[in-house]
């Protein structure tokens, strides 16, 4: 029996990366699975077809997370196909790396909507179901490193993320009555497309490499575990909880 059999799992931004492996890993763990999207149709469905060939059930959703209504769309569409809603993965996020004294407000301003206000959207509307339903629930929230630590090109990305650690840790003691438990996943530097530009610089991805007690820099599969662990009974006393999931990176730093 998987950690999730028998579970409806919603994610966020699951066309790619962390989402998409996610998604995939919770089919493989005995889920049926719904997957939010932006606007890649064909990686969408590449996700729902890995999701088929585990044996379980899946749906993709379009919609843009920076808009309210989406959330309430997605989880009530998760539901009349799947039939319930017991996790969700509050994953979509971007990161677009820039200066700090220049930075423009558009830049600032998308990235707080997506990474910040799309999570808070996506977690009400889904905890509002679960609290409906009446037998309980968990979140898992990808915040990040960037919640504990800085980066020079990176903010108006760790408010965003330390915000989605905060709220986790608030939405814990507001849904605890519910049995709905909110914990996040602090990925380190995980290779996807969010930092492919990022990383294509050898000598900063060496350097990002050499801060790794594990030796490499993670791939989005290394996320799937964790993930699914919060989301699942295993995990049924943990709650306002942050899972590091870097490699050790966070604690090398002397
Ligand atoms: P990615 O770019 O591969 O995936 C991001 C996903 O979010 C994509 O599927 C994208 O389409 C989706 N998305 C973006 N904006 C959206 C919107 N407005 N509405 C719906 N979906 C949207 O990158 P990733 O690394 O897999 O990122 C996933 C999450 O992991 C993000 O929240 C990111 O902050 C977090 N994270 C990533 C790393 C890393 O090093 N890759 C580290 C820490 C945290
Ligand atoms: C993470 C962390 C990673 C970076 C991504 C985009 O939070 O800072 O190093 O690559 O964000």
């Amino acid at each position: 029996m998987g950690l999730l059999a028998g579970k409806t799992v919603l994610v966020t931004g699951a066309s790619a990366g962390i989402g998409r492996a996610a998604a995939i890993g919770a089919a493989r763990a005995g889920a049926d699975v719904a997957i939010n999207y932006l606007d890649d149709d064909d990686a969408a469905e590449s996700c729902i077809a890995a999701i088929e060939a585990e044996g379980r059930r899946g749906i993709a959703i379009r919609g843009d997370v920076a808009e309210p209504e989406t959330a309430t769309h997605f989880v009530a569409a998760a539901a009349a196909a799947l039939g319930k809603v017991d996790v969700l993965v509050n994953n979509a996020g971007i990161c677009p790396f820039h200066a700090f004294l220049d930075m423009p407000i558009d830049t600032f301003e998308r990235t707080m909507r997506v990474n910040l206000h799309g999570a808070y959207y996506m977690v009400q509307a889904a905890a509002n179901r679960m609290v409906e339903q009446g037998h309980g629930g968990a979140i898992v929230a990808v915040s990040s490193i960037s919640a504990l630590v800085g980066g020079e090109y990176q903010t108006h990305y760790t408010p965003t993320k330390a915000g989605v650690h905060s709220l986790m840790q608030s939405a814990a003691i507001a849904l605890g009555r519910h049995s709905i438990r909110c914990n996040s996943v602090l990925p380190g530097t995980i290779l996807t497309d969010i930092n492919k530009d990022d990383l294509a610089d050898p000598a900063k991805r060496m350097h990002m490499e050499q801060r790794v007690p594990l030796g490499r820099l993670g791939q989005p599969e290394d996320l799937a575990g964790p993930i699914i662990f919060l989301a699942s009974d295993m995990a049924r006393y943990v709650t306002g909880a942050a899972l590091l999931v870097d490699g050790g990176a966070f604690v090398n730093l002397q």
